[in-house]
């Protein structure tokens, strides 16, 4: 299925009268809104092939019909996105489960959508049918040195197939750990590990980085190999320049501050890329600011403040991309709350009085410092979200309008009702 502009058109024209009431309201209330809408419409946030599948448990899956069969149709769902809210311009992929059988074909298709390759995600996680050994007891980490070579080769792998289609950045998430005490030497797996790592990172290009995502626990509960940011800051430290920490908001222990963890990476230089999600228990993989708002909003504070300080380029020198996958939603509608979500915390960062809040933190004002950060949280900066939106051609109201033009329907009928997205 394809959005056709005249769709977005006839949306946008419905709403824009009450859009613009807003956008004057909240001009008043925030300085420079100008510069923020630009920003706005300069952020594009990734999105992962895996997302765009009902995900599951380990208890059951509940598949909502028409979900993408192929690579092909992978890029086709992203496509629909980015024309809705003009800002998941870029799409993850994950090897083996979308390996194109035809480059040149597959980049073309994503031009036609507008979209760019992002970071390329190996797969050390799980068996595939042709692989000789396997992952069981881990795969970098492993004991056996036949082991750690499968897996060194098959993220070699990851990054030509990457190369082939002009993505920059490869994203090692582990499984590695153990289960029970005893089962491993941590020294031995912290150094299998990492001289596994300084393999792949000798194949990389010279404009590549490899982003080392860390996760406090699953599929392994006694230990991970790369559990928190200080292992994975420990092993990019000594790869090399183009290693960076990944931090999924899904992957800390309960309370820890991800909004302190993001400002020291981001001084070291050693922030590389960012998965969104939001939970309440472990790696829920809920949608982006569902529950915790206010911590993403914290988070992206301290992004907007740390990359203005190294006077990076927020839409470019750092990887955005959503990480999840549930159970219940509409995987598509999900994905632009998500985006939304995202959107909304950037612009609330944007708009922190950042003079004021130096001023209180210099002369120790506690009270005003938290006055200045909630009132920015408390602002309502949806117009300036959605005026982003509608300069540049996307849509004021992305999931109205994926529902009035019954686009999930519409997939349903030309892929059919019991379609299984690969990879899940
Ligand atoms: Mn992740």
């Amino acid at each position: 299925m394809l959005i056709s502009s005249n769709h977005i058109d006839s949306h946008n024209e419905d709403l824009l009268k009450k859009h613009q009431n807003k956008l004057v309201f909240t001009a008043s209330e925030i300085n420079e809104t100008e510069a923020i809408i630009q920003k706005l419409i300069d952020f594009q946030i990734a999105i992962p092939s895996w997302a765009l599948g009902t995900g599951g448990t380990r208890f059951g899956r509940f598949a909502g019909g028409g979900e993408p069969r192929s690579l092909e149709e992978k890029i086709e769902d992203v496509g629909l996105l980015h024309k809705l809210n003009n800002a998941s311009g870029a799409i993850s992929l994950h090897i083996p489960w979308d390996i194109p059988t035809n480059y040149g074909a597959i980049k073309t298709l994503a031009g036609q959508h507008g979209l760019k390759f992002d970071a390329m995600n190996s797969n050390t996680f799980q068996d595939q049918a042709s692989a000789e050994h396997t992952y069981k007891y881990g795969s970098l980490q492993n004991v056996n040195k036949a082991v750690r070579k499968q897996a060194i080769a098959h993220n070699i792998e990851v990054i030509k197939h990457g190369i082939e289609l002009g993505s920059e950045s490869l994203t090692v998430w582990l499984a590695d750990g153990s289960n029970f005490p005893g089962q491993l030497n941590f020294r031995k797996a912290y150094q299998n590990t990492l001289e596994s790592l300084e393999e792949i990172y000798d194949a990389l290009p010279s404009n590549w980085k490899l982003f080392l995502e860390y996760k406090c626990a699953e599929p392994n509960f006694y230990s991970t190999t790369v559990a928190d940011w200080g292992q994975s800051y420990s092993y990019v430290k000594k790869l090399g320049d183009k290693a960076q920490t990944l931090v999924d908001l899904g992957h800390h222990l309960p309370n820890a501050n991800i909004e302190q963890i993001v400002s020291l990476l981001l001084m070291e230089n050693k922030l590389g890329g960012f998965h969104f999600n939001d939970s309440k228990y472990g790696d829920d993989d809920l949608t982006a600011g569902a529950l915790k708002p206010y911590q993403l909003f914290l988070i992206f504070n301290e992004l907007v403040e740390g990359m203005d300080a190294r006077g990076m380029n927020h839409a470019k020198d750092l990887g955005w991309m959503i990480d999840a996958s549930h159970n219940i939603k509409d995987p598509l509608e999900d994905l632009l709350q998500s985006v939304e979500a995202i959107m909304i915390a950037y612009a609330q960062a944007l708009s922190v009085d950042r003079k004021a809040l130096v001023q209180a933190q210099e002369e120790n004002d506690v009270v005003k410092a938290q006055e200045i950060l909630q009132n920015a949280f408390r602002t309502d900066v949806r117009a300036l979200v959605a005026e982003a939106r509608l300069r540049s051609g996307a849509a004021l109201n992305p999931v109205a309008l994926y529902r009035s033009i019954q686009v999930r329907q519409n997939l349903i009928e030309e892929r059919g009702l019991k379609t299984m997205a690969t990879g899940l």
